[in-house]
């Protein structure tokens, strides 16, 4: 009633107050995409916000959901009306209305009331749609065409990849068609002679034996009155193919993990005008062949032979008299077919030729000028027969062959066969990719350009989130890597790397790493993705694998401390982001039994004493991995991790409301903290291990280098894991300076060191070291892989030394690891000081750390970055200049931020042109050279005068 008065009044009084509010929603998702299909029941929506007005907020919002755009009204809404739901959520909000049936379109919209209780303009009508919901609605044969007896070669056995195809009649008119496909393997599945999407790799990698994804493609207009042509290829992919380094390590069985032949289903749905519906299946009425794909595999390459090619096969009328009927492959009822939940792999750009010179041998190098996960599209000219072959490298060797040593057992090769087209041929492969820089072409019968080779970058679909500039080249090329690092191998699952015999999903790395994706590119549906697979590769005992999916590849590999886990870092650090607590909640069981495995395994005494894993191979598991100096005690690192487990469980345990874990994990993180404390600490607060109980090492990784507990490594986690009491953490910093400073102010930190060091520095007050080791250009450090050439990052801080070149590349010397790119995180959360204080930075901190003084063209003095989260775009640069310090900050409508101006208790400081007293903003004091202001949404211009 109240209300309804309000309105009155103010609608009569123009221009004193307005009735309406411009605070408007935009870019709508459902589970974290734009129009997306689902087969989630109850999806979750999100909106962001915006205004001109300044400290905007929302205080409520209303969904309507309807089956058509006209619907749209709170009246007609026939799916769902929320009613005016009070508060400020925008995201993770759960569909509350009808049951969602298969193949359902839902329209949606959303409108928001502002900070004084006024409605905003409805957003624009978003859409998601329903996949099929249960297995019964399959109603295609899973079809393919056994040729496995087919591969020869004494090394790699790659049969030829099958095609089918199946002519349809329509005779009304289509309103609507819909096609739903997936592969054991990998599939390209084309409508009259066109592909359908641009996805590549589909339908993607999951334990096979469990669930297969599929995908869901809008033909409507593709398809046509009359005959249609049904096409696809099939190939072997992650299901048949090669994996890992099966093959290296002489495991028994080195491809078809999940079964030999791949195989197809496909169901094409058409709803016609007059009401009427018909539906297309995979079956014994498709026929099948092979031909030109001679051989098709993710880790070996494609070999084409354009002599072979069926044309038009893929269009109506071809004559397929001489094709075989497909074969049927039964089903397994346990084999989940679910709609992939994640971005699909895509040509995310197109690269250039940079350089290309001549070889003694007549091979051509093409340079692209960026190392890259993806493939090459080649235009050549020549005569049939005349054979193009392609091999990639990531370096050339000083004398400018192509380094192809550090591949191990991935052939890598392209192999092309010409059909002799008088006007050229293009061609590039559908199911493989490479990591690489530079293309070695050889067989051209005519002097290539740089039109010859164009570089397709393929990468799981993740948006930019993030933008990090500076006036420092060598810190805007590091940067850089980073990103391409992560787009080389965030490819359908977290690779370690996308060029050698591995490219597995490897954990450790993607705990390290997870939290600095996140700044980068929006990676809430990658990892909604993968989570499953690290679920469903749990072992039954509760330890998560080191990598996942994990096929039999070897069969030492199982577990290690800092890998296994993935399992809580990562939901952890996308709840973190996203405020995401489905994921935890869908995952809650197995983190629960991660949980319990490490509680048994510390036998009661709440840590792990020295050799606790040494049933591990290697033993004691993979340690800190890559590091230098003595090693830092595997075991000491595992119960720092428990410890870190159990503290982010406790917090997950609140988020979702279990209450009764929440006291479990917390007591369970106090057990460990003592435990560590007693066990692994003396009086001084240092940390020491027995290390006589490792013996000599042997079958430790770098074991004969010795063991202790007093490592850079060692005061990083403590500090970053928030282990320690207060006046513990500063000690820890200091014992860390020292370690720093006995190295000759360089770092030695491995795998899980590289992280939370830049991090535990500035936390403990020695931003001015963490700033030395981040700029430093000697080795080992990230500006030393600038300085010598890199356009990605390095798996080994020595991959390169101009002293031993390649030393590494008989084991593994990855050009394209991210591993140490999580120096990101410090890069945004600490030069840059953006920090969620609250999950999906609804509300955040801007506490940049800026660079010393008197670094000249060496250091930095103006940084920009920006970060687009789930509630909007934030963003924080600063400048130094003579005397001053300039900042910008921009906070999203909707969000509060903390701002930490770096400053001494006699510089001046203006906000937007006043005093903070002025400007009446929340004053929230001095500490440790920063002033605090608390602020909501709007531009923040600041200008600090140091006297
Ligand atoms: C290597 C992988 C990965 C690492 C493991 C231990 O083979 O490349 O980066 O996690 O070993």
């Amino acid at each position: 009633m109240k209300k309804i008065i309000f309105y009155l009044f103010t609608s009569l009084i123009p221009g004193i107050v307005s009735q309406a509010s411009d605070l408007t929603p935009r870019l709508l998702k459902c589970e974290y995409k734009q129009h997306p299909v689902t087969d989630v029941t109850s999806p979750r929506l999100s909106w962001e916000l915006t205004s001109a007005v300044a400290n905007q907020k929302q205080t409520g919002y209303q969904i309507l959901v309807a089956t058509s755009v006209d619907k749209l009204t709170p009246e007609k809404s026939d799916l769902w009306n929320s009613g005016k739901m009070p508060g400020r959520q925008t995201n993770q909000v759960e569909y509350h209305g009808k049951a969602l049936a298969s193949r359902m379109i839902c329209y949606w919209k959303v409108r928001s009331w502002d900070k004084n209780g006024l409605p905003g303009p409805w957003s624009k009508a978003a859409r998601w749609e329903m996949g099929l919901l249960g297995k019964n609605e399959w109603k295609g044969e899973w079809i393919g065409m056994d040729l496995d007896h087919l591969g020869k070669g004494p090394e790699y056995h790659l049969p030829p990849a099958p095609y089918t195809r199946k002519e349809i009649r329509i005779t009304q008119r289509v309103k609507k068609a819909r096609l739903y496909v997936t592969a054991l393997g990998l599939y390209e599945f084309s409508v009259n002679g066109k592909k359908v999407g641009d996805a590549f790799l589909a339908p993607g990698w999951t334990d096979y034996d469990k669930r297969v994804y599929y995908q869901v493609y809008d033909v409507t207009d593709r398809v046509v009155q009359g005959t249609n042509a049904l096409a696809a290829q099939i190939s072997y992919g992650w299901y048949a193919g090669y994996l890992g380094y099966a093959l290296l390590v002489k495991n028994p069985v080195v491809r078809a993990f999940y079964g030999k032949v791949p195989v197809l289903k496909a169901q094409l749905e058409v709803n016609y005008e007059n009401g009427e519906s018909e539906t297309f299946v995979t079956g014994k009425d498709w026929k099948v062949n092979y031909g030109a794909l001679q051989e098709s595999d993710i880790l070996n390459g494609e070999t084409y032979d354009a002599r072979l090619e069926f044309k038009n096969w893929d269009k109506p009328g071809f004559e397929d008299k001489a094709w075989k009927v497909a074969e049927i492959f039964a089903d397994r009822p346990e084999l989940q077919l679910q709609i992939h939940p994640g971005p699909p792999v895509k040509v995310t750009q197109t690269l250039p030729v940079k350089t290309l010179t001549i070889r003694p041998n007549g091979a051509y190098i093409f340079d692209m000028g960026q190392n890259f996960a993806g493939i090459v599209r080649i235009r050549v000219r020549g005569a049939a027969g005349d054979t193009i072959r392609l091999r990639f490298g990531e370096k050339l060797h000083s004398d400018g062959r192509l380094m192809t040593e550090n591949l191990r057992k991935a052939r890598a090769t392209d192999t092309y066969i010409l059909k002799g087209d008088a006007g050229g041929e293009t061609w590039e492969p559908k199911f493989t990719f490479h990591g690489f820089q530079y293309v070695e072409v050889s067989g051209l019968k005519q002097k290539p350009d740089q039109e010859t080779v164009k570089g397709l970058v393929l990468g799981s679909d993740t948006p930019k989130v993030g933008h990090f500039e500076t006036d420092n080249a060598m810190v805007n090329q590091l940067y850089s890597n980073i990103d391409w690092t992560q787009r080389s191998n965030y490819v359908e699952i977290p690779t370690d790397c996308p060029q050698r015999d591995e490219r597995l999903a490897w954990t450790g790395d993607a705990q390290t790493y997870v939290k600095s994706a996140t700044y980068n590119r929006d990676v809430s549906s990658f990892f909604t993705k993968w989570i499953v697979d690290l679920n469903d590769a749990q072992y039954n005992h509760g330890a998560y694998p080191l990598y996942a999916p994990r096929p039999n590849i070897r069969d030492s590999d199982t577990f290690s401390p800092g890998w296994m886990e993935a399992g809580i870092v990562c939901p952890y650090q996308i709840y973190r982001a996203y405020g995401d607590t489905r994921m935890i909640r869908q995952g809650w069981a197995h983190m629960t039994r991660f949980l319990d495995f490490l509680e048994k395994r510390s036998k009661g005494e709440y840590v792990f004493k020295e050799n606790n894993f040494a049933d591990l191979l290697p033993k004691g598991g993979f340690g800190d991995w890559l590091s230098f100096g003595k090693k830092t005690p595997p075991d000491m690192l595992a119960s720092f991790y428990f410890f870190y487990c159990a503290d982010m469980m406790a917090e997950m345990a609140q988020a979702t409301g279990k209450t009764a874990d929440q006291e479990r994990f917390s007591k369970m993180a106090v057990k460990i903290q003592e435990a560590i404390k007693n066990y692994y600490t003396d009086a001084s607060g240092k940390f020491v291990c027995n290390a006589a109980a490792y013996g000599n090492g042997e079958g430790y990784v770098d074991g004969a280098l010795g063991f202790t507990g007093h490592t850079q490594t060692i005061y990083a986690n403590a500090i970053y894991m928030n282990l320690l009491s207060k006046n513990n953490t500063a000690k820890a910093g200091e014992y860390l300076m020292d370690l720093l400073k006995e190295n000759g102010g360089k770092l030695g930190t491995g795998f899980l060191g590289a992280k939370p060091l830049l991090p535990a520095l500035s936390a403990t007050g020695h931003t001015d070291m963490a700033y030395r080791l981040f700029l430093s250009k000697e080795f080992p450090s990230w500006g030393f892989e600038v300085a010598n050439g890199s356009t990605t990052i390095w798996e080994r801080w020595d991959s390169f030394t101009k002293e031993d070149g390649f030393k590494y590349n008989a084991a593994m010397n990855s050009f394209n690891h991210y591993a140490f790119g999580a120096v990101c995180e410090w890069m945004f959360g600490n030069a840059a000081g953006i920090k969620a204080t609250q999950p999906g930075y609804s509300e955040f901190t801007i506490r940049p750390e800026i660079s010393p003084d008197g670094m000249g063209k060496e250091g930095i003095n103006e940084l920009k970055a920006s970060y687009h989260s789930v509630n909007g775009e934030i963003v924080s640069s600063w400048k130094k200049e003579e005397g001053r310090l300039l900042m910008h900050v921009t906070v999203p409508v909707n969000t509060r931020a903390a701002i930490c101006i770096p400053s001494s208790s006699t510089s001046t400081i203006r906000l937007n042109g006043k005093s903070i007293r002025q400007s009446g903003v929340e004053n929230k004091g001095w500490e440790n050279g920063y002033a605090m202001i608390g602020v909501g949404s709007g531009n923040y211009s600041i200008v600090v005068v140091n006297k």
